[in-house]
């Protein structure tokens, strides 16, 4: 059974590859398994046959055989558990790679994700310009901390994991910002991410769909 997995049949971000399939395809890509793309219009996420996959509408979903999950954490876990690659052999540094991974969600993604909405969606309201220093401030707080642990080394713990993965997928979202201009050890160590062959095949992957490169389905 090939693996299937959802995305946007016409991302938002043209094809920068910061839509939350890319950290998915690149998982698949790291571990070697081969998969199957369906995309989904944003009329289709929230549809009944999409929301069985997805209880919030939202893209990526996995399926393989009987199983269907959503969530990137959950996906590339899942995935990092089934296939060498990802994760460590040794029980010790498997669950700090696993640790890396809920920091890159749970406290690195969620000042990134105020900060993208603070200059995107929010940039015309009338407290923009109080709001946006606030939410950069809680952004740097962590690249600070986030830079000091890194230091010199290539990656978060050792060998690159799934912690890695995620940790270089959540800090892209930065790029456009300038902020990770500030942290020349974060910015090659994203650039060190986005130079794996797995990461550069997921990105070309992604890409195809918005340049037309994928055939898109007849009707959705
Ligand atoms: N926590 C979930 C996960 O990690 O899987 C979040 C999933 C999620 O946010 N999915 C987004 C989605 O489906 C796409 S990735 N949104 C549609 C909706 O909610 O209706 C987020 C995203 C969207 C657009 C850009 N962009 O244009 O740059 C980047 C990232």
């Amino acid at each position: 059974m090939t693996i299937t997995i959802t995305a946007f049949e016409r991302s938002p971000d043209g094809g920068r590859g910061l839509a939350r399939d890319t950290r998915v395809r690149w998982a698949l890509e790291e571990t070697g398994q081969p998969y199957e793309v369906r995309l989904v219009s944003f009329q289709a996420m929230k549809e009944p046959a999409h929301l069985a996959l997805h209880p919030f509408g939202q893209i990526p979903t996995y399926e393989d055989g009987d199983l269907s999950l959503f969530e990137t954490g959950a996906i590339v876990f899942h995935i990092a558990e089934r296939h060498a690659g990802l994760l460590p052999d040794d029980a010790n540094a498997r669950a700090r790679a696993i640790t890396w991974m809920f920091a890159a969600l749970n406290t690195v993604e969620p000042p990134i994700l105020d900060l993208v909405t603070a200059r995107v969606f929010e940039r015309d309201k009338p407290w923009a310009a109080q709001r946006l220093p606030l939410v950069e401030d809680r952004t740097r707080e962590r690249l600070d901390q986030l830079s000091r642990h890194l230091n010199d080394a290539d990656w978060l713990d050792g060998a690159f994991s799934a912690g890695d993965l995620m940790m270089v997928s959540v800090l892209l979202r930065l790029r456009a910002s300038g902020l990770l201009d500030g942290y020349p050890n974060l910015s090659a160590y994203v650039a060190r991410g986005e130079a794996r062959p797995a990461y550069k095949r997921a990105f070309e992957a992604q890409l195809a769909v918005a340049t037309g490169q994928q055939p898109r389905p007849a009707a959705s």
